[in-house]
């Protein structure tokens, strides 16, 4: 077993055994631990910074905390994108789109009030490949509106406008949120939501994230970033969570957490779904997150039906 499957291994377990990884972190919560460790030196948000992201958490435990086992983020009412690698196993069966629930709107996991939205189907990316993690996307079609708010709900935009060759560039600023370990070397699963500030490390062209044999880093579908001066990271549980990124005042998805070893190692940058290389596959299955949905013929037509400015039907008459 690779190294890396060790860690993926780790994250298997926060998603299939949630009461365990919960357990960990309400203990490590408790008054005399340490507590300077957060989300991998991120710091706390309010589920209104960061409103498009969401907990996947576990249909048959009630308690939020105890449930959630990764992240995601909101597309629109009834889409939510996150990771293959939360519901698609090698070695056991797959997630049922009954197994899971949506949490929105939240900041602080097991806080009163808060409410779940069904899952109606998980549709995991057909090339996703547990062996290698890559492929690492999933959309999740809700049974019923998420209720998006404008404040603590909100969509993040899907990079339609953004070209896979070149963005995001390297040294682009990024956010990485989520409730997932605030620990490198131990159990800290946090309550409150977290987030982290990094830059993305490698240009869509480069082949090489950190010293990651070569092959497991591949460009075309994954995206490399991290924060090395003080060891910013996602880390598991974060896992299908957002990489967002300030488009002229738009927060655009980028990236999707995904994989690495070990977290906020300076040799090992953090590993993220490259969302540009998805945007066909999402609106083949998604056709209403197109920005083009809607756009019928009859309305092309008549768009084409002006030429140099004047109505077709204008010059037919003065050519007549
Ligand atoms: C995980 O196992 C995982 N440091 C997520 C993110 C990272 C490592 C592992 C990135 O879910």
């Amino acid at each position: 077993m690779s190294l890396n499957s060790v860690i993926k291994w780790g994250c298997f377990l926060v998603v299939s055994i949630p009461i365990a990884s919960g357990l960990a972190g309400f203990v490590s919560a408790q008054p005399g631990n340490k507590d300077d460790d957060r989300i991998i030196n991120g710091q706390e948000v309010s589920i209104s910074q960061v409103p498009w992201q969401v907990a996947v958490v576990s249909s048959s435990e009630p308690n939020d905390f105890y449930a959630q086992s990764c992240g995601a983020s909101i597309l629109s009412e009834n889409w939510i994108l996150t990771a293959a690698h939360c519901f698609v196993f090698a070695d056991q069966p797959n997630t049922a789109a009954a197994d899971i629930e949506i949490l929105a709107g939240v900041t602080t996991l097991g806080e009163s009030g808060s409410s779940r939205t069904s899952v109606q189907q998980i549709i995991a990316h057909p090339s996703y490949d547990p062996s290698t993690t890559n492929n690492d996307i999933a959309l999740l079609k809700l049974a019923a509106p998420v209720g998006l708010n404008g404040t603590s709900k909100k969509p993040i935009a899907l990079p339609f406008e953004q070209l896979t060759a070149t963005w995001p560039a390297a040294n682009t600023p990024a956010t990485v949120s989520g409730w997932g370990n605030t620990s490198a070397t131990e159990s800290a699963y946090p309550q409150a939501l977290m987030a982290a500030e990094v830059d993305v490390l490698t240009s869509p062209s480069e082949t090489q994230c950190g010293s990651y044999p070569t092959g497991e880093y591949v460009p075309d579908t994954m995206l490399c970033a991290a924060e090395m001066t003080v060891g910013k990271d996602a880390c598991q549980g974060d896992s299908g969570g957002p990489l967002a990124v300030e488009v002229a005042g738009t927060w655009t998805l980028a990236g999707i957490v995904s994989w690495g070893y070990g977290c906020a190692d300076p040799q090992y940058p953090g590993v993220y779904t490259r969302v540009t290389s998805f945007l066909d596959w999402i609106k083949s299955e998604a056709p209403e997150l197109d920005p083009d949905y809607g756009d019928n013929e009859e309305e092309e037509e008549e768009e084409e039906e002006v030429t140099n400015g004047l109505p077709v039907w204008l010059l037919y008459e003065a050519t007549k």
